[in-house]
């Protein structure tokens, strides 16, 4: 039974030693919620660093540790004393975590470092190697193994990998600068998928593609050698629910059951009900906008001082990597800040900032959001930003405002949140006015739609898109580039032909038999075509087919008293040579139920779209969209359909910024295959340059030629470059 494994930095549990026992804690954080799942599937397995460094524990406590953690599922990567220290705080965390938030002046490039980072992603590939069986799937999490997925291509070429980066990916003026970073985009592309949070990540990765490895990139998939690499974006989620009811029992609690911390928040609220909380909860990074918040709500109280004693920053900042210098120094910087403004504005009975720097239980977690009214969420960059979520699901009424800064991925998709630049005070002074001030029914009107979102597209919702997609990336296995036709090839070709006693040659016409024109109507067959159709059509024992998308009218006109056979509209009308048109297909519409979910999926995921449902057809519209993410979801889009399609007799119509799924029953592969049914045929040849003429592909037997015109995507075997090369080589047949 095939299994996914999962790998990341870190194992989703925390090792305990107690005397000589040893216990496992699982992890509670949203990654290890949104994988829960996935993890638990059949044998599915989770490799990462235990936490314990090998100087830490003996031989016989890293037994028992390796078997602890194999209870749960998990194998732990082992890892030195200087392999952490290199590894994760060095090229991590003073390298890829400043540059990729944009902190050039953090970014530290340290060769040490770089081979640290490329051994231990080494000892990580060997781990998840020796666990890989065939049919397995694996998905790599974020940016401390960027090197994982080549290290494991190179050893099992074959198998499935998938690749989440949580954190943004900078531009390409930034990665540019980066001494190794030909190593770390190719260690990236040895993925099938590469999954951003936002298009942004997307669209500046694709860049450096382009622009660094010099590959040829087509919207969002890359080809990459013989494969192909897609990329896209899956804004993760939070478990909603989770959220959602604490802060409903939270609410319904008696007093003698409450928290201490919430006792304290209940008293302050008794003695001043007019009080207002504005609430920020961060690791304390330099990514988190810390410092840029406090002077803000400095500016604020000095802009609008009638909001002094009345209103409060509760501000949590959690200890992260204090043993990397710039944290330390935010540490202070923050410190010092807090206790400035806490100097120069308190009063006797109002201390404008209450700072926490530790953590907190999750229940003093959800005592804070759901007594806070404001969240104040101010990253200067920020992957996707889970809080600014949490803050939304926890609020059960609906009340409360949630100002978040526009760096953050999570303000993408969150519109309703009154949406700030972290450096610009002014701004933020107003909107933190703003949002004290907003009348109730339209805190209530933006919160609705906010939660609307955030509890639709959970965290489990994610993970179960990002392997759906990486499922699929599978058939592009089969799809493999075509070959180009050689010269033996083309010689045997012919032989064959001369040999047949029965032939069928399918052709394509517009990109096949003659080139694009501008208007579809100049494109009319001339002398030289007639000529080589006429002679080809001649030959004994040969059926000439053309097959198009052009309507039975067209052709009829072109072709009349031809002796070729003609199907046309993609298949819906057929005239044999010397016979009347008749119709091939007839309507029907029950496919509608199976292909609404498709297409719902990427209204969740690509913001101003809407399904239309008509009597015969479903259309997705997508006019509203952003225009760069809507052309990378048309292409998406049909791809998918079309590999849905195949079985369900359905066609995909591209309109003015709408896509129309039709039950017209139609498509050349039907077409062919009728044909192929109604006679034996032992020389078989197809040609076509488009999606269409896939399906004809699809559906020739493999003993049959199938040629593409251009190097595209294809289930053909091999490809020609144009409509030149396809009538050289049609007139040797000749
Ligand atoms: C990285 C990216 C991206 C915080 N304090 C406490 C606590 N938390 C929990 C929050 C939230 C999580 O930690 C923080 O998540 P964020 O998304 O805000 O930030 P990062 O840690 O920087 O995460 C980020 C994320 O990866 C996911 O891809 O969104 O952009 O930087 O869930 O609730 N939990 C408890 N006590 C605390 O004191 N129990």
């Amino acid at each position: 039974m095939s299994k996914t494994i999962i790998v990341s930095n870190r194992l989703p549990l925390q090792i305990k030693i107690e005397d000589q026992t040893i216990k496992t804690i699982p992890s509670v954080g949203g990654l290890a919620t949104g994988m829960k799942s996935v993890h638990a599937e059949g044998n599915g397995i989770w490799i990462g660093w235990s936490g314990l460094t090998e100087e830490e524990i003996d031989e016989e406590t890293s037994i028992k540790v390796k078997n602890a953690v194999q209870k749960e599922k998990c194998v732990a990567v082992s890892l030195t004393q200087e392999d952490v220290e290199d590894y994760y705080f060095g090229f991590s965390n003073r390298t890829l975590w400043p540059l990729f938030h944009y902190f050039t002046d953090y970014t530290e490039f340290e060769l040490q470092y770089w081979e640290a980072y490329k051994r231990v992603n080494q000892k990580f590939a060997d781990e998840v190697i020796n666990h890989i069986e065939e049919g397995d799937s694996v998905w790599v999490h974020d940016y401390q193994l960027l090197l994982l997925p080549k290290l494991i291509r190179d050893k099992k070429p074959h198998v499935t990998i998938g690749f989440f980066l949580h954190i943004p990916f900078p531009s390409y003026e930034i990665f540019r600068t980066f001494p190794w970073r030909e190593e770390i985009l190719e260690g990236m592309l040895g993925s099938n998928l590469l999954g951003f949070h936002t298009y942004d990540y997307e669209r500046h990765f694709l860049s450096s593609v382009k622009r660094i490895l010099r590959l040829d990139v087509k919207f969002n998939e890359i080809i990459y050698h013989d494969r192909i690499v897609k990329v896209d974006s899956f804004p993760m989620g939070i478990d909603y629910d989770k959220f959602h009811n604490a802060a409903s029992k939270n609410e319904k609690q008696q007093d003698k059951n409450r928290t201490e911390l919430q006792k304290r928040l209940d008293d302050h609220f008794q003695s001043d009900s007019d009080a207002k909380l504005i609430l920020s909860i961060d690791r304390l990074d330099y990514t988190k906008g810390i410092p840029n918040r406090i002077r803000a709500f400095e500016y604020f109280l000095n802009k609008y001082p009638e909001f002094r004693e009345k209103v409060r920053l509760i501000m949590l900042a959690v200890p992260s990597r204090s043993n990397v210098p710039q944290y330390q120094k935010l540490k202070r910087d923050t410190d010092e800040l807090v206790g400035r403004i806490n100097g120069q504005f308190a009063t006797v009975s109002w201390t404008p900032i209450w700072y926490f720097y530790r953590s907190m239980p999750f229940e003093n977690l959800i005592d804070l959001y759901t007594s806070a009214h404001i969240g104040l969420i101010t990253p200067v960059r920020d992957g996707m930003n889970l809080v600014a979520k949490e803050f939304v699901a926890t609020r059960t009424e609906q009340d409360g405002v949630l100002i978040l800064s526009e760096m953050a991925g999570a303000s993408k998709e969150m519109n309703e949140a009154l949406l700030i630049n972290p450096n610009n005070f002014e701004q933020i002074a107003d909107t933190i006015k703003q949002a004290l001030e907003m009348p109730m029914d339209e805190q209530q009107k933006r919160m609705k739609l906010l939660q609307k979102r955030i509890q639709r597209y959970t965290v489990e919702k994610w993970a179960e898109e990002f392997l759906k997609s990486m499922e699929a990336t599978k058939n592009n296995d089969d799809i493999i580039m075509a070959t180009r036709l050689k010269k033996d090839q083309e010689d045997k070709l012919l032989e064959e032909y001369q040999k047949a006693a029965s032939r069928l040659m399918l052709l394509d016409y517009d990109g096949t038999l003659v080139g694009f024109k501008d208007d579809p109507k100049d494109a009319s067959p001339d002398a030289e075509l007639y000529d080589l159709l006429d002679s080809l059509s001649s030959h004994h024992n040969t059926d000439l087919v053309i097959i198009s998308g052009r309507d039975r009218e067209t052709f009829e006109n072109w072709y009349h008293n031809k002796p070729y056979t003609l199907i046309t509209d993609h298949g819906v009308w057929i005239k044999h040579k010397d016979k009347d048109w008749t119709a091939l297909e007839r309507l029907k519409n029950d496919w509608m139920e199976n292909i609404q979910p498709v297409l719902q999926t990427f209204v969740d995921r690509t913001p101003g779209t809407f399904i239309e449902k008509k009597r015969y057809s479903l259309a997705w519209h997508y006019r509203k969209a952003d225009p760069e993410l809507s052309q990378i979801r048309v292409l998406e889009l049909t791809t998918v359909l079309t590999s849905l399609i195949s079985n369900n007799d359905l066609s995909v119509l591209e309109g003015n910024k709408v896509i129309e799924i039709k039950s017209t029953n139609v498509n050349k592969g039907r077409a062919a295959s009728r044909l192929l049914g109604e006679k034996e045929y032992d020389f078989m040849l197809a040609i076509g340059d488009d999606w269409t003429d896939e399906y004809m592909f699809e559906e020739m037997p493999d003993e049959a030629a199938t040629i593409k015109v251009g190097i595209k995507k294809t289930a053909a075997k091999y490809y020609v470059k144009d409509s030149k090369e396809v009538r050289e080589l049609l007139s040797k047949f000749n």
